[in-house]
């Protein structure tokens, strides 16, 4: 039973649900709390400004020694200092959702929980909803109840920006996910991986056969190809939301400049290329993002360097049926995820990532992904509507 979850605007487990809206009506202005949702008085509340490097710093090594593990703790998640503020700080993000809890006494950051503006449509409404990810309560502040505190209060913070829809994604199976998805794993540095007993050498092989399977070609095919501009921005909006109208759990990109923070090649963190036709039009785009895990107690290695696909679109003839979209995009992602695994490959990353969502069904055999024992539930907070199959979500969360 869910002590805290039993109470919250979600749908229980058992619920079969086929039409969609809120589970409660918007809380009116002159009922939402003025005040935070207490706390055991030794912890107080506080805002994370990521534009300042000290703070920045403290958040980072909370997470880097108390975020996800998974389930033989042998990984935890290493996102870097520069992928947070990436992740923190896209447009119209409010500073009130970037919330910390801190020891009173000494300040000492202990618990954290973020939200930021998202678009996303579900079925056919689109919404404009608070998405909730890196909550975090230091390993020995666990099992305290501090988790529903922090829930309730970015609730609150979101109610008072007139947000009553979240959503977000968590390994935890809660009530009530609106969709449940696998990870896939695609091997780009199978020596190590086995080193770091993130992979097996398969029974009667050796290494060397597996090192032979997972070879990726030196340069990539794609005619056209290249790394994505600013230039690109507006009609790489048009293609993504355009792509994004197949699913039924999407976000949608409602300006240039979310599509300038979120897509746009960024550093360290997000790699992002486009193909251009001769007439110079953007025919497609495809992204992954870097997030290391650290390996817990292995003696040679200390970071596997993981990238996750990210978005990917394609331009599909509308006139076609769906057996012939179906064909074209299975033909074409195969071509294009290729060319991301030698791009990936040469940017150093271990492994590429990815969920079974979106199209990923038509090229993870192709390409050589594995099925992971990991998964990743979807939610959505106040909102109820029927489950969304597989290959109808589209990733948000990073
Ligand atoms: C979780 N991941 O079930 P019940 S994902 C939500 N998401 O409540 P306590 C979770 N709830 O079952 P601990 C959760 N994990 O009794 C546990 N819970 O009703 C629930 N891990 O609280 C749990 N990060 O404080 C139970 O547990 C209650 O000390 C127990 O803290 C939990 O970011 C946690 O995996 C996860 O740091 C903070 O274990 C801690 O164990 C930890 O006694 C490692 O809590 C890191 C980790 C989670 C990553 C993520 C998404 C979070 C979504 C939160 C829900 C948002 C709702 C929408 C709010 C806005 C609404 C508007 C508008
Ligand atoms: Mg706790």
């Amino acid at each position: 039973d869910h002590r805290f979850w039993s109470t919250q605007p979600v749908p229980c487990y058992e619920e079969n649900i086929n039409e969609s809206g809120p589970v409660e009506p918007d809380t009116p202005y002159e009922k939402i709390r003025k005040d935070p949702i207490p706390l055991p008085k030794e912890f107080e509340f506080c805002e994370i400004n990521m534009d300042d490097e000290k703070q920045v710093k403290e958040l980072y090594e909370l997470l880097t020694m108390n975020y996800v593990e998974d389930n033989d703790a042998q990984f935890r998640f290493d996102y870097s200092a520069e992928f947070l503020k990436w992740a923190l700080l896209p447009p119209n993000q409010k500073k009130s959702w970037l919330v910390g809890v801190r020891v009173a006494s000494n300040k000492k950051l202990v618990a954290f929980i973020s939200g930021v503006p998202v678009a996303m449509r579900t079925y056919n409404v689109v919404h404009k909803l608070t998405e909730i990810n890196f909550l975090c309560v230091h390993k020995k502040l666990r099992s305290k109840r501090l988790a529903p505190v922090l829930i309730k209060e970015i609730t609150r913070r979101s109610h008072l920006e007139g947000v009553f829809q979240a959503t977000y994604t968590a390994g935890a199976v809660l009530p009530k996910p609106v969709s449940t998805c696998r990870y896939y794993h695609r091997s780009l540095n199978p020596k190590k991986l086995v080193e770091c007993n993130f992979s097996r050498v398969p029974h009667k092989w050796t290494l060397s056969r597996m090192i032979k399977k997972y070879k990726v070609p030196e340069t990539t095919s794609t005619v056209g190809l290249r790394v994505m501009c600013e230039e690109d921005v507006p009609q790489v909006r048009v293609l993504l939301n355009k792509y994004l109208q197949r699913f039924d759990f999407a976000p949608v990109f409602e300006t240039d400049e979310d599509v300038k923070h979120w897509i746009l090649p960024h550093d360290k963190v997000v790699w992002s290329y486009v193909v251009e036709n001769s007439e110079k039009k953007i025919t497609d785009m495809f992204s992954f993002y870097s997030l290391p895990s650290s390996v817990i107690g292995n003696p040679k290695h200390t970071t596997l360097n993981a990238a996750y696909m990210f978005y990917y679109a394609l331009d599909v003839d509308e006139h076609l049926d769906d057996a012939g979209k179906d064909k074209f995009i299975t033909k074409r992602l195969n071509e294009l995820v290729s060319d991301a695994l030698v791009l990936a490959k040469k940017t150093d990353f271990d492994v590429m990532n990815t969920l079974d969502l979106m199209d990923n069904a038509k090229f993870v055999e192709e390409q050589k992904f594995g099925n992971g024992d990991g998964y990743l539930n979807y939610y959505l907070y106040n909102w109820r509507c029927p489950d969304v199959a597989k290959h109808k979500r589209m990733l948000l969360a990073q």
